[in-house]
C-alpha cells in the first residue's frame, strides 16, 4: 500500500472512530463447549454480533463439541463465515479440549450430558461431575491462568464447583455458574404482572441453585424511572403476597420445564441471551446501582451460607471482578428458602465428588 493510501485510511480512522477502535484491542479467545447444540447454536451468533464483549472487541472463537458432532460443528463454522461478522478474526473447530482450551481467555461451558430416560438425578450428577472434573483439569493445563469460566451445563452450580476443584492454579473466583436466566425470567414475570417495562424492574435476587429449589427473591427489588409507580417504588408493594408466594416463585422455579412442555425443546435463545448478559456484566461491569445474580464460590462470610459450594448471590461487577452485595435484610421466609437451596447444593456436591 502506498503512502497516500495509508494516509487516507488513517484519516478515515479519525473521522470514524468506531472503525479505528476495532483494531485497538488484541482478540479475545473464547471457547464455547457444546457449540453444536441447542444453546450453542444461538450463542455463537450473539457473541459474533458483539452482544457479549461489545462492538469493538475482536474474537477468536473456539467451537468445541463431542466427536459425534464434528460434522455439525463444521456447519456452524460455515454459517459463522457466511455471517461475515467483522468481530470474528478466526474460528477454530475442534473435538478435543487441548485445542479447544488452548490459551483461552473465556470458557463458556455449555456442553454436558443430558438426563436420559430412567436416569436418576444422582447418576446425572456423577456423570457430569466426571465431565467437569476432567474439563477443570484441562483448563488448568491449557487455558490462560486468568481464564473466566461461565458454566451453563446442568447441574450448573455443582459443575462449576467440580471444574474449579480440579483447576487449583486458576482462582476459584473465576468459576461462575449461570443463574442470570432465572433472574431474567423473574424480571419478565414481574414486569408483566405490574404492567411496567422490563428495564424498570431492578435488583431481583436469585439465591442458591439453578434448580427448582432456587429462591427468586423480590424483597429488595425496585421499580425505577416509571411514573406510574412513583408512589411505590418497591416491587413488593405492587404485588400481593399470595401471587408472590403461590404463583411467582413456582413459576420462576419451574420455567425451564414449562418451556420444554411448550416447545418440546429446552430454552435456547433465552439461555444464550442470559449467558451474554452474565459474561458482559462480569467483564464490562454492572451499571451503577444495579445488582445481578451469579453462581459464585461461597466463602462462609455471606448471609450465613457455608463455604465450599457454588451458590447464586447478588453481586456487582467492576474491572472483571464480582463482589457479593452484603447487608440485605433477610426475613424468616427468605432464610428458610435460602437454606433449603444451600442444603441441596451440599447434597449435590457430595454426590458429584462421591464423598
Ligand atoms: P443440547 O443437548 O442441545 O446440546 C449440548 C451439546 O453439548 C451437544 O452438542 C453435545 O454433543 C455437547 N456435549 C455434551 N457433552 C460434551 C462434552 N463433554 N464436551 C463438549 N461438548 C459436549 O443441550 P442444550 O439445550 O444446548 O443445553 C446445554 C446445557 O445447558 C444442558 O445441560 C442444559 O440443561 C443446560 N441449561 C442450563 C441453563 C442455566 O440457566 N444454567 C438453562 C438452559 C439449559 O437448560
Amino acid at each position: 500500500m502506498n503512502k497516500t493510501a495509508i494516509k487516507r485510511l488513517t484519516m478515515i480512522g479519525r473521522h470514524f472512530p468506531h472503525s479505528a477502535k476495532t483494531d485497538e484491542k488484541a482478540p479475545l479467545k473464547v471457547c464455547i463447549t457444546g457449540a453444536a447444540g441447542n444453546i450453542g447454536y444461538a450463542l455463537v451468533f450473539m457473541i459474533a454480533q458483539g452482544r457479549m464483549f461489545g462492538p469493538y472487541q475482536k474474537l477468536i472463537l473456539h467451537l468445541l463439541d463431542l466427536p459425534a458432532m464434528a460434522k455439525s460443528l463444521e456447519g456452524v463454522k460455515m454459517e459463522l463465515q457466511d455471517g461475515a461478522f467483522p468481530l470474528v478474526s478466526e474460528i477454530v473447530v475442534t473435538t478435543s479440549t487441548d485445542k479447544g482450551f488452548k490459551e483461552i481467555d473465556v470458557a463458556l461451558l455449555v456442553g454436558s450430558k443430558p438426563r436420559g430416560k430412567g436416569m436418576e438425578r444422582k447418576d446425572l450428577l456423577r456423570d457430569n461431575g466426571n465431565i467437569f472434573k476432567s474439563q477443570g483439569k484441562d483448563l488448568e493445563k491449557y487455558a490462560k491462568k486468568n481464564v473466566k469460566v461461565c458454566v451453563v451445563g446442568n447441574p450448573a452450580n455443582t459443575n462449576a464447583l467440580m471444574c474449579s476443584l480440579n483447576a487449583p492454579s486458576i482462582p476459584k473466583e473465576n468459576f461462575t455458574a449461570l443463574t442470570r436466566l432465572d433472574q431474567n425470567r423473574a424480571i419478565g414475570q414481574i414486569a408483566e404482572k405490574v404492567g411496567v417495562p422490563v428495564e424498570s424492574v431492578k435488583n431481583v435476587i436469585i439465591w442458591g441453585n439453578h434448580s427448582a429449589t432456587q429462591y427468586p427473591d423480590i424483597s429488595h427489588a425496585t421499580l425505577s424511572n416509571y411514573p406510574v409507580v412513583d408512589q411505590a417504588d418497591s416491587v413488593k408493594s405492587c404485588v400481593d403476597e399470595e401471587w408472590y408466594k403461590k404463583t411467582f416463585i413456582p413459576t420462576v422455579q419451574k420455567r425451564g420445564a414449562a418451556i420444554i412442555e411448550a416447545r418440546n425443546l429446552s430454552s435456547a435463545a433465552s439461555a444464550a441471551n442470559a449467558v451474554c448478559d452474565h459474561v458482559h456484566d462480569w467483564i464490562v461491569g454492572t451499571k451503577p446501582g444495579e445488582v445481578v445474580s451469579m453462581g459464585v464460590i461461597s466463602d462462609g462470610n455471606s448471609y450465613g451460607i457455608k463455604d465450599g459450594i457454588n451458590y447464586s448471590f447478588p453481586v456487582t461487577c467492576k474491572d472483571g471482578k464480582w463482589t457479593i452485595v452484603e447487608g440485605y435484610s433477610i426475613d424468616s421466609f427468605s432464610k428458610e428458602k435460602m437454606q433449603a437451596t444451600e442444603k441441596e447444593l451440599f447434597e449435590e456436591k457430595s454426590q458429584a465428588t462421591g464423598n
